[in-house]
């Protein structure tokens, strides 16, 4: 049995969208990773369950191959399937003690928070590995119009235990307003750039 995967080295986390891919979506994992992503999570939203796992098989070697940890956003069964390293839930999806009780103990679960309180109530939980906390700011790509901004990102990582992803609108031009204490979750700016590796550097503080 492996270690457990430490959740407090990430600082940089790629969801990666296919639709959100402005060149080859594996060319922009590979240029991310050079870049310095140093978590991947697949969010694909639109997809099946048996292409989500085909395209989760393509890059999960690519993943381990760089030893960068691959999440899998809300299907089980397709990170069980691609041995992925874990699991990111939102709030309505299947709630992070169930996942825990598929998943076993030496995976990762993320859960996304989008309030002091949420944060509080995954914290003294106990399920959960690391925290999303946004949108930081406002972003199309979940269609949020407004963000809370950054001062309730750093409030939310003084006060937050465990390891935080600050997510939502993050760009190269707004990643200094957040601080270096957080880690960041980016899909957009990464995947919609032409040089997802000189962006993935840029966000890295
Ligand atoms: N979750 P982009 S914001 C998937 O606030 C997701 O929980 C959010 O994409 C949350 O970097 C978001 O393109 C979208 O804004 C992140």
């Amino acid at each position: 049995m492996t270690a457990p995967l430490s959740p407090s080295r990430f600082h940089l986390c790629l969801l990666l969208s296919r639709s959100l891919c402005r060149l080859e979506p594996l060319e922009v994992l590979d240029r991310a990773l050079q870049g310095g992503v140093d978590l991947v999570q697949l969010r694909e939203k639109e997809l099946a369950t048996a292409p989500f796992l085909d395209w989760a098989l393509e890059v999960a070697p690519r993943c381990r191959q760089a030893g960068v940890p691959l999440i899998i956003n809300d299907q089980v069964d397709v990170a069980l399937a691609c041995d992925a390293d874990g699991v990111h839930v939102g709030q309505d999806d299947l709630p992070p003690r169930e996942v825990r009780q598929l998943l076993g103990k030496n995976k990762l679960i993320g859960l996304s928070t989008h309030s002091l309180e949420q944060m509080e109530a995954a914290q003294d939980s106990g399920w959960a590995d690391y925290l999303g906390f946004g949108p930081a700011f406002p972003t199309a790509t979940k269609g949020y119009t407004a963000g809370l901004g950054p001062d309730a990102v750093l409030s939310a990582s003084l006060f937050c235990r465990l390891p935080l992803l600050a997510i939502g609108g993050i760009t190269t031009e707004n990643r200094e307003l957040l601080g270096s204490r957080v880690g960041v979750a980016v899909s957009s700016a990464i995947c919609g750039s032409e040089r997802p590796e000189e962006v993935a550097a840029r966000l890295r503080l």
